[in-house]
């Protein structure tokens, strides 16, 4: 083997345990969301998300909702609405935090309601600024209905 294709293949291993892992390719920090309210079917997901190299969060999916999708909330006229974006934007070495009021994870079509103190699997999809994907495994701890007001989610 060459240098060349030792390290080539040394970036690869590093690229499957950071896939894995987490920790080299986005750091995700105290994912968390709320209780829903009876007949509630969607909520926010919310995280600090940093990027050593810089990357964006292209898509997350989770078993607990039917869809899941990357909002911002956005002043319309003036009135506050959440919409969908393709992609957030992490740029290098800086925390994005996605909080209520800010940028989400959505869950939309809720398959069970979230209980207080259960916790909700979601898979969050990155590509890097050199274009390879990533994806990172977390567990949104759930919190109480009123956690990190301002305001109810609602669509
Ligand atoms: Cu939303």
């Amino acid at each position: 083997m060459t240098a060349k294709l030792i390290r080539a293949a040394l970036a690869c291993a590093a690229l499957v345990v950071a896939g894995a892992a987490g920790a080299q390719t986005v750091e995700v920090k105290d994912p968390w969301t709320r209780a829903t309210a009876p007949g509630q079917k969607a909520g926010g997901v919310f995280m600090q998300l940093k990027s050593p190299g810089g990357a964006a969060l292209v898509a997350a999916e989770s078993p607990a909702a039917n869809i899941v999708e990357i909002h911002e909330m956005a002043m319309e006229g003036n009135v506050m609405k959440m919409r969908a974006i393709p992609k957030l934007d992490l740029p290098a070495g800086q925390t994005v935090e996605l909080k209520p009021g800010g940028y989400h994870v959505m869950l939309i079509d809720l398959k069970a309601p979230l209980k207080k103190g259960d916790t909700v699997p979601v898979k969050l999809k990155f590509q890097g600024k050199d274009g390879k994907p990533a994806e990172v495994e977390v567990k949104a701890e759930v919190r109480d209905m009123g956690a990190g007001a301002p305001g109810a989610m609602k669509h």
